[in-house]
């Protein structure tokens, strides 16, 4: 009774009060922290649904209507009806019609999301079998990012969705991800940005958010890649300009890219 209880009254605070993770009993979308997730959202909640719910109650009422109007006892005699033009005009037309009105405000959407705007900065994912690799490369940091394991989950630090290593940004800039994968196919998706882009082997795919909020985000490897699959989180930390300059500080010396160059000569003078 008790989780009934919960589901009802998470469909009604779905969009207020959850924010950067999943939740128990979760309805709907976790809640926007970006524009872009903003319009999904709003798209998802305006558009979508009353179409959808209108459709359903519709579809429902003839089937209802038929039952009982047209049922053999009210009906004896069926009526040996094929074929009525008008109808079939109208019930081409109106999902055509339908159609179009989702397609715009989709369209607009999806281009926009397309369009990366001037970036701040540009960090580079990589998927890997199992977990991400991070490369900053303005910055020369590179670090890989694992999950944490349940045993060594410290307080408020949810299950399968922590890592060792966050990803850090400035809240209210524009950050480019290029995307890409080493092994097989894996695909970067943060629910509160609206972002999701798959990781492929040999190639880079962009894309971009723009964090409204501090906080710390959780998303997962969205594209099936193996066994391990569901214990590849993505976090992204996003905090104030002055503590990511701070950040920027350390892990430049904690993350720091090993020169190619010296490896190389490493290599050539052993
Ligand atoms: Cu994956």
């Amino acid at each position: 009774m008790k989780k009934i209880f919960l589901i009802i009254f998470n469909i009604f605070v779905a969009n207020l009060a959850y924010a950067n993770q999943p939740t128990d009993w979760q309805l709907g979308f976790q809640k926007a922290a970006s524009e872009s997730m903003r319009e999904i959202v709003a798209f998802h909640n305006n558009l979508l649904l009353p179409i959808i719910i209108a459709i359903s109650v519709f579809v429902l009422f003839l089937m209802l209507y038929a039952c009982v109007r047209f049922r053999a006892s009210a009906n004896p005699n069926p009526s040996k009806r094929t074929h009525n033009v008008a109808v079939e005009v109208l019930w081409t037309l109106i999902p055509c019609f339908i159609l179009i009105v989702i397609a715009v405000p989709s369209f607009k959407i999806l281009y926009k999301q397309d369009t990366i705007p001037k970036a701040d900065l540009t960090i580079k994912a990589i998927g890997y079998q199992w977990y991400w690799g991070y490369e900053y490369p303005d910055e020369n940091i590179v670090f890989d990012s694992y999950m944490i394991e349940e045993k060594d989950l410290k307080a408020n630090q949810p299950r399968l969705l922590a890592v060792d290593n966050e990803v850090v940004v400035p809240v209210n800039k524009v950050v480019k991800v290029l995307i890409t994968a080493n092994d097989v196919l894996h695909a970067w998706a943060l629910p509160s940005f609206g972002v999701k882009r798959d990781a492929v082997p040999g190639r880079i795919n962009e894309t971009w958010f723009k964090a409204e909020k501090e906080g710390t985000y959780y998303g997962q490897c969205s594209e099936l890649c193996g066994i391990k699959h569901a214990f590849m989180p993505i976090t992204v930390k996003v905090v104030s300009e002055e503590e990511y300059e701070n950040w920027l500080l350390e892990a430049r010396e904690k993350f720091a890219k090993e020169e190619i160059i010296n490896d190389k000569l490493k290599i050539a003078s052993k």
